[in-house]
């Protein structure tokens, strides 16, 4: 970490989630030698290559725009490189390399062949037509493709990133190179993506915290719960879908301008209007209580003001701080189960685990999505496709193996699990595994 820190003190979140990983696998490092004599830990923190280019592209008014882009490839010791990109104005090299990080574990996770990557760009879609769009993703594209392919590396969606930009760079990429390829997942059903994935991520996070709570001492259940969802973009939308189908009550949403209230939770016609909302590209809640009088809108709030059983961060990076931690706990949340990448600050997993509440990283509870981006892959890779009813299965039977893999490394003595400690250390173990079987490469 001091020699991290020395070369990469500017980067925040990078030093962030290294540290988190490091603290947790620390004693089974210590047990195994030989991952020492190999020199793992000085060889996974280093991105084998990171990709910078610039993009430029003309808006609808013929000026001349200019955007940074991005590709971390990590580690691919387990399979391709693999992992989304995300177009937000936050993107810089610490963020990618954060995500590109965590994606490395997550994927182990998976129990799916996929290595570790990341990418994206400084690029604001906010508030963009969609011919903008259109020529920023082909600006884009020109510049990645030689750098991605189906078994090389594979990137998808983030913040910022769905079905209509995969499609423009799914265009391009195939322009480019004259194959049609699945060089990208996320894609429309038109041309080779899979059922369930717009839905993956917030529906494996539900089902991982079903099996939470069944696996709780007293088999919870997430029937009847009242359940606190941030955000309301693709992830958000899915978890407030599945948590309303299995019986839970959403009383709350989120959006950078506040919260909303949502006593007597979710309907076909709420879920609906969160697509609508995201659709409208203006980053903004608070038409959801005009639409809905049962609901109400507290401006500047988060999710985390409502009183709840379990809290769902699906938003961003560090979204809940230590204080939002103290005030849940204090109104009587008992699970916290991160969906964003790295939600949570240390101080807020730090105050969930002291007060003994049960608590899930993200790159177990989320997944699911990029669990489903590689069933996408295998459909592309044996040109058929999946019905929903199979890859739905499939995504319940990785959420599960998710679930007893953390339980397996992450119970304590006293029966507590840490699930930060479980998905750590059982998505390092196959990759260390995986890098000393091919050598120093
Ligand atoms: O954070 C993530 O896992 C994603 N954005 C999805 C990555 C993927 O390749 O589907």
């Amino acid at each position: 970490m001091a020699g991290l820190q020395a070369r990469y003190g500017d980067q925040r979140e990078y030093l962030q989630a290294v540290r988190e990983v490091l603290e947790s696998i620390e004693d089974v490092y210590n047990r195994h030698p030989e991952f020492e004599d190999a020199r793992i830990i000085e060889r996974l923190v280093e991105p084998d290559r990171i990709f910078t280019f610039k993009v430029t592209w003309v808006d609808d008014n013929g000026k001349i725009q200019v955007n940074t882009g991005y590709r971390v490839q990590f580690n691919n010791a387990i399979g391709p490189y693999k992992g989304g990109l995300r177009f937000h104005p936050s993107v810089n090299l610490s963020i990618l390399k954060f995500l590109g990080f965590e994606q490395i574990f997550k994927n182990s996770l998976t129990t799916l062949p996929m290595g570790g990557a990341k990418g994206g760009s400084d690029f604001n879609p906010k508030g963009k037509s969609d011919s903008e769009i259109m020529r920023f993703c082909q600006a884009f594209m020109l510049e990645l493709w030689r750098n991605i392919g189906p078994d090389m590396d594979v990137p998808a969606g983030d913040i910022g990133v769905g079905g209509r930009e995969i499609g423009f760079l799914n265009g391009m990429y195939k322009k480019l190179t004259r194959k049609h390829q699945g060089v990208l997942t996320g894609k429309g059903l038109a041309y080779g993506g899979s059922l369930v994935r717009p839905e993956a991520t917030g529906y494996g996070a539900v089902y991982f915290l079903e099996h939470m709570l069944h696996y709780h001492e007293n088999k919870l259940d997430i029937k009847g719960k009242k359940v606190a969802i941030s955000g309301f973009g693709n992830v958000a939308w899915g978890a407030c879908e599945k948590a309303t189908q299995l019986g839970a009550t959403v009383v709350a949403i989120s959006g950078p301008d506040g919260a909303i209230y949502n006593p007597e939770g979710m309907t076909q016609e709420k879920l609906d209007y969160m697509l609508e909302l995201r659709a409208s590209n203006n980053d903004v809640v608070a038409p959801f209580a005009d639409k809905f009088p049962d609901s109400k809108f507290l401006p500047g709030k988060k999710a985390w003001d409502v009183k709840c059983d379990i809290a769902m961060t699906c938003a961003f990076q560090n979204e809940m701080t230590g204080a939002d931690a103290k005030e849940l706990v204090g109104n009587g949340t008992w699970c916290c189960v991160e969906v964003s990448n790295m939600g949570c600050t240390p101080e807020a997993i730090e105050t969930f685990q002291k007060a003994g509440i049960m608590f899930a990283p993200g790159k177990a509870v989320n997944a699911g999505g990029v669990a489903t981006s590689g069933l996408e892959m295998t459909q592309n890779a044996m040109h058929i496709s999946w019905t929903a009813k199979e890859v739905d299965e499939k995504l319940h039977s990785i959420m599960n193996s998710i679930h007893e893999a953390c339980v397996k490394y992450g119970k304590q003595p006293d029966g507590y699990i840490n699930y930060v400690k479980g998905a750590n250390v059982a998505g390092f173990m196959k990759v260390a595994e995986a890098m000393l079987e091919q050598g120093v490469i």
